[in-house]
């Protein structure tokens, strides 16, 4: 039982080294929210990964910063002390806003761990120490764009290559990225919701260039749509967006309209909400992989300690921390070699901050103490 003392909200900047198009919009500075909890333990970060908009999920960084301060964070503390497997249930009657409950468990887990002398791979128990790293690949405005970027994350020894897609970029780029990788390397396709049910012909266009799936098609709340489109088409249907808890998950399953997916801890409300999803997906022989969010130094090692469970059999969107950043907030960032991302082995979530870093590019931050 940890006793929670603080938590500080702290908002950072941080450029990205080129800007990310995807379906939903353009994204080329980052405003990230991360929290900084105190207990009699020791103290633990976590990271936020809503976005600056509400346009991959309906959260976003202003909404995450209020719903902490003044809901979360106040019931939180009310409940006396606490363990990090806890925080989930302490906040069940919240409706909602997964990846600030997901920030706070991981906060609370990271402070946790630490105390324990122990590492989140560890915890997992997960049975490798190196995991194979896929790299998700934004829409440009040409063709050649694309492909220069493309032949850049091969040189860089990338293991998978996942493209953003929307109507107008898709069938070409595919093929033609295909045709630069050859035949061998692993190539995905993500469209975030860009398409609809009447789109399944054009998209059936996609099997003849050997995808590994296709993420998303179509809206968050079409699982029937889903269904229907896996029966549909040869390359497998991979959920992102849909699958928002351990519930959905099971039943998208059943269902049919999830024959691969991509579990994001901060998407279904945590760590462990993730890790059970892990589980049921490994139970019911669907295959995952673990999703991105651009997230800094502090998710990546997160991410990485989660995907050396054994169920993660396909490459994960945990890349190198230069595919977005120039600089990172933590002393070591996450790298790729030969095509692998090493996973953490220090204690908590297995990081180090470089506050000297953090602290010239803190946008805002405020201090609350426990109710
Ligand atoms: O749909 O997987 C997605 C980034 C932001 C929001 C949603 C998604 C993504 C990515 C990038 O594809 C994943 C990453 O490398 O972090
Ligand atoms: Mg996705």
């Amino acid at each position: 039982m940890m006793q929670l003392q603080q938590l500080e909200l702290r908002r950072i900047a941080l450029d990205l080294v080129t800007p990310f198009r995807t379906s939903f919009g353009t994204e080329q500075l980052r405003d990230i929210l991360l929290l900084h909890v105190t207990t009699d333990q020791g103290e633990g970060w976590g990271e936020c990964v809503a976005m600056a908009e509400p346009a991959y999920s309906a959260e976003f960084v202003d909404a995450a910063v209020i719903v902490l301060r003044d809901h979360f964070w106040p019931t939180l503390t009310a409940g006396g002390p606490i363990t990090a497997e806890e925080v989930t249930e302490r906040l069940a009657r919240y409706s909602g806003h997964p990846m600030s409950k997901a920030a706070l468990e991981s906060a609370v887990l990271d402070a946790q761990l630490r105390a324990a002398g122990t590492g989140l791979h560890t915890y997992f128990g997960g049975d490798r120490d190196r995991i194979p790293s896929g790299v998700s690949v934004g829409i440009f405005d040409t063709l050649d764009e694309l492909l220069a970027q493309v032949q850049g994350y091969v040189d860089d020894g990338y293991a998978r290559i996942k493209l953003k897609i929307e109507p107008g970029w898709d069938l070409e780029p595919v093929r033609l990225v295909r045709e630069l990788i050859g035949p061998d390397m692993g190539l995905q396709v993500d469209a975030n919701t860009a398409y609809d049910r009447t789109d399944g012909e054009h998209l059936a266009r996609l099997d003849e260039y050997d995808l590994l799936l296709i993420e998303q098609p179509l809206p968050e709340e079409d699982i029937l749509g889903h269904a229907r489109l896996a029966e549909a088409i040869e390359t497998p249907v991979c959920l992102d967006e849909s699958i928002v808890s351990l519930q959905t998950a099971a039943d998208a399953i059943e269902l049919g309209a999830a024959e691969i997916i991509n579990i994001k801890p901060g998407r279904v409300g945590g760590y462990l909400e993730a890790r059970r999803i892990h589980d049921l997906c490994v139970d019911r022989g669907v295959p995952v992989w673990c999703g991105g969010m651009v997230e800094t130094g502090i998710g990546r090692a997160a991410n990485a300690a989660l995907a050396a469970l054994p169920g993660f059999t396909l490459p994960g969107d945990i890349s190198a921390s230069s595919r977005f950043y120039r600089r990172d907030i933590v002393t070591q960032p996450i790298t790729v070699d030969d095509g692998h991302v090493r996973v953490p082995d220090g204690p908590g979530m297995g990081f180090e901050l470089d506050h000297e870093f953090l602290d010239s590019i803190t946008t805002w931050s405020t201090t609350l103490n426990a109710s």
